[in-house]
């Protein structure tokens, strides 16, 4: 038994501890590099969520033992993206666009499965929120991602990409995901519904603001964007990240460690 919980502990960490060698060469992070010092401490958190989240579902109840691994499997995919990342800035001094997709290309749909798992702890939640909220998030990441990797204008990608945003908001204060939270249930799920809304409305107006003043604040007189801008987007991101993916997980853990005890 013993064994067995170790090694459920330790495979992770195992496996984490392997990544960053098959990332390229360890570049020299320089003592001035607060963007690259952003990533490497963000790149241990998520490392350090990850298994504090796994270790943790053994003493949670059944419905919340998955939506703990769900937030470890969030930690865990941007922990991977995160040694990818910050090798790209420290060797390149470059916005690592296509790594940071991707990883929110994954783990934002892992996150509105976690949002699923709530709403179902509440209640009968029909599949259709679930699609309907990975619409607005494909409607709100991919046309960011076709601005930032330089396909389509940067307002045009804003704007859409703040459509779909909205009508993730919409659906979980008005529509009926909104409506269904609103019916009884227990404290520990109605807070967590609660402190999703917080982190869909709040942690995620963090990522615009990021992308706000990559593009749109430090240009320079060309209209183009400056190493100044670069620095803002991604310290502003990784911030983000700190707050959607380790604190949200840590908030889930807390309804789940209190509900699981009384
Ligand atoms: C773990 C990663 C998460 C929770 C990423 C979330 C990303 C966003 C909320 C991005 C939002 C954006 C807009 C609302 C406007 C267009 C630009 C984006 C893609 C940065």
């Amino acid at each position: 038994m013993t064994l067995t919980k170790l090694l459920k502990g330790l495979t992770p960490i195992g496996l984490i501890a392997a990544l960053p060698s098959s990332a390229f060469a360890a570049a020299n992070l320089q003592s001035d590099d607060f963007v690259g010092i952003s990533f490497w401490l963000i790149s241990m958190a998520l490392m350090a969520a990850t298994v504090f989240f796994l270790w943790e579902t053994q003493s949670v109840d059944g419905k919340w033992k998955t939506s703990l691994v769900v937030s470890a499997l969030v930690t865990f995919i941007a922990a991977v993206h995160y040694f990818y990342m910050r090798d790209v800035w420290i060797t390149t001094g470059e916005t690592p666009t296509v790594y940071r997709y991707i990883d929110w290309l994954l783990t934002v749909p892992l996150l509105m499965i976690e949002f699923f798992l709530i709403l179902r702890a509440i209640g009968n939640a029909s599949g259709g929120i679930f699609w309907r909220l990975l619409i607005g998030t494909l409607v709100m990441l991919i046309p960011g991602y076709l601005a930032e990797a330089g396909y389509i204008n940067t307002t045009l990608g804003f704007v859409i990409g703040m459509l779909g945003w909205f009508y993730i908001l919409y659906e979980i204060f008005a529509g009926e995901a909104g409506q269904m939270a609103a019916k009884e249930a227990s404290q520990a799920v109605q807070s967590s519904y609660n402190s999703m809304r917080w982190i869909v409305t709040i942690g995620w107006a963090i990522y615009p603001l990021g992308y706000a003043l990559g593009y749109f604040v430090y240009i320079d007189a060309d209209g183009n964007t400056t190493q100044a801008a670069s620095e803002a987007l991604n310290i502003v991101y990784n911030l983000a990240d700190v707050v959607n993916k380790i604190a949200f997980g840590l908030l889930i853990w807390y309804a789940a460690t209190s509900e699981s005890k009384n």
